[in-house]
């Protein structure tokens, strides 16, 4: 089917978890009738998209990334009516809906794993159906069949056969290894068996649970951990047991991707997708975001987060090197140009705060700090994204001791480096307030009221409390509040075409301080200047902007005064756009 015009180009999307957003019923969880609330204040951002963190019923080891059924919501969030009310009141407001779909694995507790892990064939003698949708292998050496690690700790294998009618069975939970039978694979935890795609089988069971999803009417999907779902079939050791790159784009995932598209994507004229893949690189995204809709709308790349990454994966302190930074994202901006889409991002539910990774998050510059970071972003190529609070500046939250954590990958992260010495429990404690995903986790800030207004009961996890100071009521009310500086942004991608169509050129690349790039349409260029520090900078401009030609000059946004702009001297984390422009001419 021929597609429409590419309307995702010109989104804003914003990102809904939805646990963390509005509890209206009191039980300390955010729900869909939260979500439904909230719809205007989305739309007055501006933000004409949606992307939902999963509803699904699920074993919740991994908060909703762990499905048990597909075509159930969980009770937490609500109800299947409450999504087709969200779908139905999103489309009023002019607003889509993506729904995060995961299919690399599904929880230990889904009923095809339960059969699947009752081992190859039935007492019958007969084949179990069920075996060949997860990926189950004998064991090697008295031990996994390699040595891949999981994403979230621990061997990437768990034994564990069992048929439901030995006695034994009645304490087997899954998930654990019984020491029996086969051992299957899982990439994140033992509790998230990875789907084995290489079944036809079972590919057909999810292509037509992603129609069933299309035809109840939502705009698309945000793939998780797509990138996954082809691992090279020799399942080879690695040197250092990094999963990521065996068990990531492998030989059959190109065929499965264009697979999903023809029999699920190319059949609705007007979706978009988006798709998680760590390990992408510009060249796997001119392939799998290219621009003539046989794969996916665009996808979600994590080179530029992987910066200040260390030996212990983002178990670090490293901080992000801006010349680094700036290399990097010419290199995607430039090499996508014309032949790919980018999403553009810094947060998500899985990150730390980009205002604590960047910017003044504990001074008194940080708003505006916050807003030079967001002009920065969303003046890039591509479709921004702002996850829930990004908006108003929310920062990281300190965790003041291990029981307030309760993200699976954190938590683990603890248990193994308190354990085999490579980090102190207080250190440790440091790194997962730096970097844990929980950061991103805590609840929605909506006004000063207990509980930041998420929730009048007790949130499933802390309130950063600085609710006080950053909260939506406050920043809607000041008219200079991050709220406000993101919903101009938003405005003017709308209304600058230029924003969505320039060629991206890099300005004065080699400055340690300063991010400034142009975008260049044939009769009009955009400036774009950003001091990343928390002191004064100078920045060498391009001279078509300092000389007095007869072309127009307007400043679109700043953080600052910005009075003084030409002469390249910026206060700490100024930031501004300038277009120029023919003044007698065609623009
Ligand atoms: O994340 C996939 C992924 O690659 C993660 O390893 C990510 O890099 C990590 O969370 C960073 O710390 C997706 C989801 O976004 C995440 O929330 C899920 O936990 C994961 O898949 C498993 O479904
Ligand atoms: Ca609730």
């Amino acid at each position: 089917m021929k597609r429409l015009p590419k309307w995702w180009k010109k989104s804003v999307v914003y990102q809904i978890y939805p646990r963390s957003f509005r509890d209206t019923n009191g039980d300390g969880i955010g729900d869909l009738p939260g979500v439904i609330e909230k719809l205007d204040y989305i739309r007055e951002l501006g933000c004409d998209t949606i992307w939902i963190c999963p509803f699904f019923e699920s074993s919740n080891y991994d908060n909703g990334y762990d499905i048990t059924d597909y075509e159930k919501v969980l009770a937490d969030f609500g109800t299947m009516e409450d999504v087709e009310t969200l779908i139905a009141e999103a489309h009023a407001r002019g607003i889509h809906l993506l729904i995060d779909m995961v299919v690399n694995h599904t929880s230990c507790k889904h009923p095809w794993f339960f059969e699947s892990r009752k081992g190859r064939e039935n007492p019958m003698g007969t084949p179990n159906p069920f075996r060949e949708y997860y990926i189950w292998k004998p064991g090697k050496n008295g031990g996994a069949p390699n040595n891949w690690e999981a994403i979230f700790g621990g061997s990437a294998w768990t034994q564990c056969e069992c048929d439901g009618n030995n006695k034994s069975d009645e304490n087997c939970e899954c998930g654990e290894n019984n020491g029996r039978g086969e051992y299957y694979l899982h990439i994140f935890s033992p509790m998230q068996p990875d789907l084995n795609w290489e079944s036809s089988k079972l590919r057909d069971e999810i292509f037509r649970m992603m129609r069933w999803w299309l035809d109840k009417g939502i705009d698309g999907f945000r793939m998780d951990a797509v990138c996954y779902i082809s691992k090279d079939p020799s399942f080879p050791d690695t040197t250092d047991g990094n999963i990521r790159p065996c068990a990531s784009f492998g030989p059959h995932f190109q065929a499965f991707v264009r697979e999903l598209n023809e029999k699920v994507l190319s059949k609705y004229e007007n979706i978009m997708t988006v798709a998680e893949m760590s390990e992408s690189t510009p060249e796997r995204a001119e392939i799998y975001a290219n621009e003539d809709d046989s794969m996916f709308s665009m996808i979600f790349q994590f080179q530029h987060l992987d910066l200040d990454g260390g030996d212990s994966f983002k178990w670090t302190h490293r901080r992000i090197n801006l010349r680094e930074l700036k290399h990097l994202m010419e290199y995607w901006q430039t090499n996508l140009y014309g032949r790919a889409w980018n999403s553009l991002y810094w947060s998500n539910h899985d990150q730390p705060r980009i205002f604590s990774r960047f910017g003044d998050s504990e001074g008194p510059l940080h708003e505006k700090s916050a807003k030079m970071i967001a002009a920065c972003t969303h003046m890039m190529q591509g479709t921004p994204y702002v996850f829930q609070g990004e908006e108003l500046g929310m920062t990281n939250v300190r965790f003041e001791s291990i029981e307030e954590v309760r993200d699976i990958e954190s938590l683990n992260a603890w248990k193994k480096f308190t354990a085999d010495g490579t980090f102190s429990e207080a250190e440790m404690l440091d790194l997962i307030s730096l970097r844990g995903r929980d950061n991103a986790r805590t609840p929605m800030q909506w006004d000063d009221s207990q509980n930041a207004g998420f929730s009048t009961g007790t949130p499933w996890i802390k309130v950063n409390p600085n609710y006080t100071q950053i909260n939506a009521a406050d920043q809607l009310a000041r008219p200079d509040s991050v709220f406000h500086f993101y919903q101009k942004l938003i405005q003017l991608r709308k209304t600058y075409e230029i924003i969505t169509a320039g060629r991206y050129e890099s300005v004065d690349l080699e400055n340690p301080d300063v991010f400034a790039f142009l975008r260049v349409l044939p009769d009009e260029k955009l400036l774009v200047v950003c001091n990343f520090t928390n002191h004064p900078a100078s920045v060498a401009l391009p001279k078509e902007f300092l000389s007095e030609n007869e072309k127009g000059k307007e400043i679109l946004i700043t953080n600052g005064s910005c009075t003084n702009w030409k002469d390249g001297k910026l206060e700490a984390y100024d930031a501004f756009v300038v277009r120029m422009f023919e003044t007698c001419g065609m623009v």
